[in-house]
């Protein structure tokens, strides 16, 4: 087998510490894809043109595909030796966008990680903004559709409500986490390893960033806006069942943040951060 086609055994979701001494690069990135092989070559492309100039052999592109039946990890895996920095992983016992990141993320060897949807939704140029507020010394950079120089294209009047709604259920349920970040439902965002390393991670369904916020020691975190594309090709996988898991995966964090931050969910820096939050929606 070809050693950049990675399978790795399920089990705790763990990221592996810093100080490995087999973490040779500097950034490693997530495409979790599921029936994404018309997008596949085009984003590799673009990311490529786009991190080659400032990270040269310096970062890897992962690709984590739940077995797509349209093949999107052959082609995928097919790009690999025009694209020496790429990987490609398939799994077929598991699935899920948000496990799917955190699988990359285990077998990454980059010690700043990220992700990115594979449809070209995210504008990939903001990674590099993105990277900048990292090499400040943000521990977190989010894109965000919620602040100055973000947005979304073409969302329907039901889609925005829905968007706005799981946003302020999630700032009621979870106000210390979610009241931190103008765009809890981003999935465009890079953490510093250390931040994530060695916490244990049990997301359930799409919202990644809200398990890597409540469960990492995060710090500092940056946003940069970006706004979100119309999705060119291939379909959304985004059913009613996206929506009820994050309401699971909403209530199992509540359960199980220490004893501490359970104590004060509405605490002064959760409810500072509501407010700014419900003044952005009303100023939006
Ligand atoms: N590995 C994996 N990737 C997934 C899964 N579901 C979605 N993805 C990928 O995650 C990214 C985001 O999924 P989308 O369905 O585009 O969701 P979205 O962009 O929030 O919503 P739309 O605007 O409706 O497209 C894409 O790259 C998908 O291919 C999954 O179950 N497993
Ligand atoms: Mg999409």
């Amino acid at each position: 087998m070809n050693p950049n086609f990675l399978t790795v055994p399920t089990g705790v979701f763990l990221v592996p510490p810093t100080t490995s001494s087999e973490l040779l690069l500097q950034f490693s990135l997530i495409l979790p894809t599921y029936q994404e092989r018309d997008n596949i070559p085009k984003i590799v492309q673009i990311l490529t043109d786009l991190l080659d100039p400032v990270l040269p052999g310096a970062y890897e592109l992962i690709v984590v595909d739940d077995d797509s039946p349209d093949g999107t990890w052959q082609v995928a895996a097919q790009l690999m030796p025009a694209y020496p920095q790429l990987q490609v992983m398939r799994r077929q016992t598991e699935k899920g966008l948000s496990t799917a990141v955190i699988r990359g993320w285990q077998a990454a060897r980059g010690n700043i990680l990220g992700v990115i949807d594979a449809d070209l939704q995210h504008p990939p140029q903001v990674l590099l903004d993105l990277w900048q507020e990292i090499v400040r010394g943000a521990d977190l950079a989010v894109g965000s559709r919620h602040i100055e120089g973000g947005g979304v294209s073409e969302w329907s009047l039901a889609r925005r409500c829905l968007s706005r709604g799981a946003q302020i259920l999630g700032l009621l349920i979870l106000p210390e986490v979610l009241g931190r970040l103008s765009d809890p439902m981003s999935g465009y965002f890079i953490v510093r390893r250390g931040a994530i390393a060695q916490q244990i991670m049990s997301p359930v369904g799409y919202k990644i960033l809200v398990e890597v916020a409540a469960r990492g020691r995060i710090r500092w975190i940056r946003e940069v806006g970006y706004v979100f594309q119309e999705r060119a090709r291939g379909e959304s996988k985004v059913t009613w069942k996206q929506y009820v898991e994050y309401l699971q995966h909403l209530i199992q964090l509540r359960c199980s943040l220490s004893p501490m931050q359970r104590l004060m969910p509405l605490g002064i820096l959760g409810l500072s951060g509501v407010v700014i939050n419900m003044a952005a929606f009303y100023g939006s």
